[in-house]
């Protein structure tokens, strides 16, 4: 293959992978994200319907009636005046939200657990929702975290978070954002910076932030500059590709995440709110060790 054909391929391949979201094999397939193979390599994994239409509008409801009480209402969006409302606890036992940990969710948590036996979560999962707001749309350079000890291990994980999809989630409406290949960056990173024993996670996150491309992640510029640089392009760092992606889907839709996967909030450009139940499976070894 002439050098300039090479380069041609190279370009398309990533054009390709970039507009599907994910990797393309060198085969020409697209990796589903809705395999083992995608959580190891890419850190989520999508149980697609995992439930109901008719369950979603139940737990959205729940939500709304929960969010009146603050004045918050559903058909009048000039109520819809805080971007990210809080003081939702009070639905963190309403049994409404156990859809979300159904059959077809237990069975995929078990198979990035390679276990069928892990401890019950504590709750069906934190609530967050975000309204639509005025705003340029960009890849925030803040507030990129993992909820997991940083040096928790790789494969299996020690632990699973869930993302459930309340409602649909169209790109650009508040989707978490999820830096696809940072629980393989992290993992490397921590085995060869080991941090000090009394780490705290300030420490952990000052450490990576030497990483040229986290570096990169958190200093700003412009959206289009940003959504180039960390969209539309992998980019690969010691044989890890990273890629900013969108967690969006349909209603029902679960997106397991690898523990130590960076993620974030994004603004919210559509039109309606996004509404997010985020819970984990956390192992007894993930914060023992800590
Ligand atoms: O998408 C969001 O609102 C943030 C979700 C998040 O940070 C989490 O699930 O830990």
């Amino acid at each position: 293959m002439s050098a300039l054909v090479s380069v041609i391929y190279t370009v398309c391949f990533r054009l390709l992978s970039a507009a599907h979201n994910r990797p393309m094999q060198r085969d020409g397939s697209m990796a589903s994200d809705q395999t083992l193979e995608h959580f190891r390599s890419r850190g989520f994994m999508r149980v697609p319907g995992a439930f109901g239409a008719r369950e979603a509008a139940a737990m959205r409801a729940a939500m709304w009636r929960v969010l009146e009480e603050s004045n918050i209402r559903e058909g009048e969006p000039s109520t819809w005046t805080t971007e990210r409302p809080t003081h939702l606890q009070e639905l963190k036992d309403d049994p409404v939200f156990g859809a979300a940990w159904g059959p077809r969710t237990r069975a995929a948590i078990g198979q990035i657990l390679e276990s069928t036996s892990w401890p019950e979560p504590r709750s069906w999962g934190g609530f967050f929702i975000t309204f639509p707001s005025a705003g340029e749309w960009n890849v925030p350079s803040r507030a990129w975290h993992t909820d997991a000890r940083y040096t928790s291990a790789l494969a299996p994980p020690e632990g699973v978070k869930l993302h459930a999809l309340m409602g649909d989630v169209e790109p650009r409406s508040g989707a978490t954002l999820l830096l696809a290949g940072s629980h393989r960056l992290l993992h490397r990173w921590f085995k060869d910076h080991p941090p000090q024993p009394d780490a705290r996670g300030s420490d952990h996150r000052k450490s990576l932030m030497s990483h040229p491309y986290i570096r990169d992640l958190h200093t700003e510029a412009g959206a289009v500059e940003r959504i180039a640089r960390f969209m539309e392009r992998v980019e690969e760092h010691d044989g890890i590709e990273l890629q900013v992606v969108e967690n969006i889907g349909a209603a029902g839709d679960v997106i397991l995440v690898h523990p130590l996967l960076l993620h974030a909030a994004s603004l919210n450009s559509g039109r309606s709110p996004r509404f997010l139940l985020s819970g984990s499976v956390d192992l007894d070894s993930m914060w023992a060790a800590a």
